[in-house]
């Protein structure tokens, strides 16, 4: 079939918008038509040239949901009509990953993931000239139809608004999921949250929703402390109004009874080094955790004194929230359902597929929080 699609040509260019063939699922696959997909700051890493694993001509976009309309043989969990989001972390339920318990990474097909290809090792999509255009994370949900892996969507309530719940397919269960899977933040803890953007304010609801008590968000844009606070942020600090962020966070956390302070947990939602080791140094000697969300260009390394580690810190890393997709995604769904978390107001901007570059534009510009393209 043809399909319109917004396809990342070249590093560092706008997506073009243009027909591309796409090829029916094959064993195992689902052709899915996506009604509703977010802009991540993820797609803009990779489209900047930044990712190590970025590939060109590919279709983008990971944050999407749509409805199932062909299955390929010997799929039997989802039906053509089912609404799905697709996964960019799949569930496969059968890999030493996922039935170790110990991780949502499954493996099972990571390899050719990377490569921007289907399991099988090639990729459905081309040019009208008939030229392999790659998949992205699995998902190219850039694109109005996409084929997906049977593993890699999860099946969730049809009475869900396409245009909101895309936004489970990444920045809303990495940020909740980072608290409670990866952190497992207990009532009254003390957070630190950097950067608060898409990720850092799901980071913060998530926090509302486990019981912490002192909720501090770092960033550059002080036009991001309004929507914070209504999402739960308690204190807000700009690095660039203070002369030290770690010592401004530990006296803000320091009590008379404990006059070492310090976050028990923090979360990384920048993607940039220099505010993780900041985001792990500012957290309590003897059990502060940091959580490290943000994604880090080619050759970027983090560094800090062993000393902080020595001394009871913990570095930890994040993907997907530690969700497992086909498990957990649904639920999300529900508690967006039940008005248990909040998602339409981080929605900022609604673009149509035409408009796409514009929502990069406004990430770049840190005047959105989500752009959704709705087909
Ligand atoms: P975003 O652009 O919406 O938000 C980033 C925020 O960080 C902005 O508000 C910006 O002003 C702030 N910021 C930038 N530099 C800063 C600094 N030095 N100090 C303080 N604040 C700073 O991006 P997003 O969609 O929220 O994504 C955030 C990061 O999370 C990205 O790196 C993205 O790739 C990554 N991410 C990771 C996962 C995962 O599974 N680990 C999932 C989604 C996104
Ligand atoms: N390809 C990059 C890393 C990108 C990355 O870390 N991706 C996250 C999801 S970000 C979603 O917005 C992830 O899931 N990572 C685990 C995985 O298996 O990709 C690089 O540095 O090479
Ligand atoms: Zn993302």
């Amino acid at each position: 079939m043809r399909t319109r699609a917004a396809v990342a040509v070249q590093a560092g260019k706008p997506l073009e918008i243009m027909e591309v063939n796409l090829a029916g699922p094959k064993a195992g696959e689902v052709l899915v038509e996506i009604k509703a997909t977010g802009i991540c700051h993820t797609d803009e890493f990779t489209l900047s040239g930044a990712d190590p694993e970025g590939l060109f001509p590919a279709i983008l976009g990971h944050e999407g949901a749509g409805v199932v309309v062909e299955v390929g043989p010997g799929v039997t969990s989802v039906k053509p009509g089912d609404h799905v989001i697709p996964l960019y972390t799949p569930e496969c339920r059968a890999c030493p990953s996922c039935l170790s318990q110990k991780t949502n990474l499954c493996t099972a097909i990571r390899g050719t993931q990377g490569q921007g290809l289907m399991p099988d090792g090639t990729s459905r999509f081309s040019t009208l000239d008939g030229d392999p255009i790659l998949h992205y994370m699995g998902c190219s949900t850039f694109s109005n139809y996409t084929v997906l892996p049977e593993i890699a969507v999860a099946k969730v309530r049809e009475d869900a608004p396409f245009d909101k719940i895309c936004y489970i397919g990444c920045g809303v269960t990495t940020g909740i999921g980072a608290v409670i899977n990866t952190a497992k933040v207990e009532i009254g803890a003390k957070a630190v949250v950097f950067g608060l953007g898409g990720i850092g304010l799901n980071v913060i609801q998530g926090l509302r929703l486990a019981g912490a008590d002192m909720i501090i968000g770092v960033d550059l844009n002080p036009g991001k402390k309004e929507m914070a606070e209504k999402f739960g942020m308690t204190h807000f600090v700009n690095p660039k109004e203070c002369e030290n962020v770690v010592q401004e966070i530990v006296n803000l956390t320091k009590t008379p009874f404990d006059k070492i302070g310090g976050a028990d947990y923090s979360f990384d939602c920048t993607g940039n080094v220099k505010v993780m080791r900041d985001a792990l140094e500012c957290t309590h000697r003897g059990w502060g955790q940091s959580i490290i969300i943000g994604v880090a260009p080619a050759g970027a390394e983090i560094s800090t004194r062993p000393f902080q580690l020595v001394t009871g810190r913990v570095w930890k890393g994040t993907a997907f929230g530690g969700a497992r997709g086909r498990t957990d995604v649904p639920k999300i769904v529900d508690w967006y359902m039940e008005g248990k978390i909040e998602i339409d107001s981080m929605i900022t901007h609604k673009l149509s597929l035409d408009e796409i570059n514009k929502g990069f534009d406004l990430m770049h510009a840190g005047e959105s929080i989500r752009s959704v393209v709705v087909y």
